[in-house]
């Protein structure tokens, strides 16, 4: 192949949000789009992580992403990059992606020192919906600010891209490489299985012999909806044909560009079959619903975790997964390095961190502020409120991982049951953490597609209120005599422990006396208009109140957040567009 230097020009809109550049598939196939930001991508990057480098391309498989894979092996080839790896099909989740960078080896010996990642996550997608991509770094975590600053700024001032011209489309359903000369010399694209380097990576952390039992025992039952994500390109190898599990077992696990024309996001509003399986819909089950449920998102990098007509929220999910992985989990029998969560996420890990005498972490949203604590051995286990757990074995959130978690979990609970007693399910499990712990009372709610200068507009509002805290107390003694008072608000602000980076405007905080918090922040996945997320929470340590309704529990905090938003007055919405 030749190497072809095409003339182009700035797009605007091409920031990277909280993960990736996310946009509709219409804006993507724009003439020079995906391009530029390709070539910005390796603008941004020192020159050995492009020239001679190995770069894994690969995705959750929404439309687009194989045309946009041969466009991007094309445009590796010409600036001198010497192999990139393709997961057959073009499938990799977000965690594989992560593991194949630190873990995999190819045939010649080679490492991969960086990843694009062709995701919107949990955004529907298809021909009028949303396409993705983000840049994973040689520790297999996102790329920093740092970076993905410097790739906004290259949009910025782009002229040109280079792409090879006489590089034919690879087949990329087919294993195997397929070799081409360049005038640089050799390009290699090896197409590789999808699972094979993350199902042995899950074999070391956990012990899949014991999970296997629990997974036999005709006291459990079984059920993981995929929401036709990649997930199930791993669901099928793992569930199935490792721990046993039946293959009516596994809901929407057949990956789809369109994923079944559903929004792949796993919270009781969208995973609305696995849902009503698990016995929580309006409608009852038909059958006895499965003692565990569990599913994922596009990119199976999310998780949500149900027991029978039960649902365990992700922010008591990392917390039960920290209390409990030393003894439940090989991976971790020498002791957890410290925990992690983001801002948002609510303060039940604090709680796990202070017992275990562990060190801790409030990071921003988005995962890749994880990755620094990590890489600096700080940090074993962290977690968000948004449906995100993981650990230090791979530098993003995994899905399945923290499926085979609460499988450890309720194995080594249940060790002594499985001949016959009654088994410890995922609600004791979890009543028994808020005995032990107190409950953080929580709930998310999610303002979608707002026109962005009202939303704007709302957040100026709450930053300018924020400041005068007297003022913000009268009114919300007006609202509600039944909510304690403000101690203390703020404009989250983080320095890395690590880098010493500093990340300001990360939301905006009111903290009240009784351990209470309202967080108001604007997504940064969104393809759209704003989305405006109101984080709600409270802190009940009496055992003999832990058992409320959340709802109910939280009503008088829902009062006074919307009030003191004047959130229906910015944005006209008299109710939020999803609720977790
Ligand atoms: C959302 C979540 C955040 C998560 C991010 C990426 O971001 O709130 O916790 O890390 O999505 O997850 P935002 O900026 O929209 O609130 V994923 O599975 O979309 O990569
Ligand atoms: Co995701």
């Amino acid at each position: 192949f030749k190497v072809s230097r095409v003339e182009s020009a700035p797009i605007e809109g091409q920031k990277p949000g909280t993960s990736g550049l996310r946009k509709k598939v219409k804006v993507f196939t724009q003439p020079h789009y995906l391009h530029n930001f390709v070539q910005s991508t390796f603008n941004a990057l020192s020159a050995d992580k492009v020239k001679g480098a190995t770069l894994v391309v690969s995705g959750d498989g929404r439309y687009y992403s194989k045309d946009a894979i041969q466009i991007i092996i094309k445009m590796a080839a010409a600036n001198g990059v010497r192999r990139v790896w393709v997961g057959q099909n073009g499938l990799l989740s977000t965690p594989a992606v992560s593991a194949v960078i630190r873990e995999r080896v190819g045939a010649d010996g080679s490492k991969a020192s960086g990843a694009f990642i062709l995701t919107a996550s949990h955004n529907p997608g298809g021909p009028n919906e949303d396409f993705g991509i983000k840049y994973n770094m040689e520790n297999g975590g996102p790329a920093p600010e740092g970076i993905t600053d410097k790739i906004y700024e290259n949009t910025k001032t782009i002229k040109e891209y280079l792409i090879a011209e006489g590089l034919p489309d690879v087949d990329i359903s087919v294993v195997g490489v397929t070799k081409f000369e360049g005038p640089e010399g050799q390009f290699d694209v090896d197409v590789f299985d999808s699972a094979n380097d993350y199902v042995k990576l899950m074999k070391s952390i956990f012990d899949f012999q014991s999970i296997q039992k629990l997974v036999a025992s005709p006291q459990f039952s079984f059920c993981y909806d995929a929401l036709h994500g990649v997930a199930g390109a791993y669901a099928k190898r793992i569930f199935v044909e490792e721990l046993g599990a039946q293959e009516s077992s596994l809901l929407n696990c057949v990956p789809k560009e369109d994923f079944g024309g559903g929004h792949p996001d796993p919270n009781l509003t969208y995973a609305k079959e696995l849902v009503a399986r698990m016995g929580l819909g309006k409608s009852q089950a038909e059958h006895e619903p499965p003692e565990f449920g569990a599913a994922a998102d596009g990119d199976a990098d999310r998780n949500m975790v149900l027991g029978k007509r039960f649902f365990v929220t992700p922010s008591d999910s990392v917390a039960i997964i920290a209390a409990n992985a030393v003894q439940s989990i090989p991976y971790f029998s020498s002791g957890l390095k410290g925990v992690a969560r983001s801002m948002p996420t609510s303060a039940a890990l604090d709680v796990v961190a202070k017992h275990l005498n562990l060190k801790f972490f409030e990071v921003p949203t988005g995962w890749k502020f994880f990755g620094n604590l990590m890489d600096a051995g700080m940090c074993s286990v962290c977690g968000e409120e948004s449906f995100g757990t993981g650990s230090d074995h791979i530098r993003e959130k995994d899905g399945i991982w923290a499926v085979l978690a609460w499988l450890s979990i309720l194995a080594y609970k249940n060790k002594e049951n499985l001949g016959g007693g009654k088994l410890v399910t995922v609600e004791d499990i979890v009543r028994q953490h808020w005995a032990t712990y107190g409950r953080h009372y929580y709930t998310r709610y999610d303002y979608e597609n707002v026109d962005a200068g009202a939303a704007k507009e709302l957040m100026a509002h709450l930053v300018k209120l924020q400041s005068t805290l007297a003022d913000v107390n009268d009114i919300v003694k007006g609202i509600r005599s039944d909510v304690s008072k403000v101690a203390n608000a703020d404009e989250f602000e983080y320095k890395d422990p690590v880098d010493g980076s500093i990340s300001k405007h990360q939301g905006v905080r009111y903290l009240f006396e009784d351990g209470s918090r309202l967080v108001f922040r604007l997504s940064g996945t969104g393809s759209e208009g704003a989305t405006i997320r109101l984080y709600i929470e409270q802190y009940e340590k009496d055992s003999s109140k832990i058992g409320r309704d959340s709802q109910e529990a939280l009503a008088p905090l829902v009062d006074v957040a919307l009030k003191l938003s004047k959130m229906q007055e910015f944005t006209g919405r008299s109710a939020p567009t999803v609720i977790t």
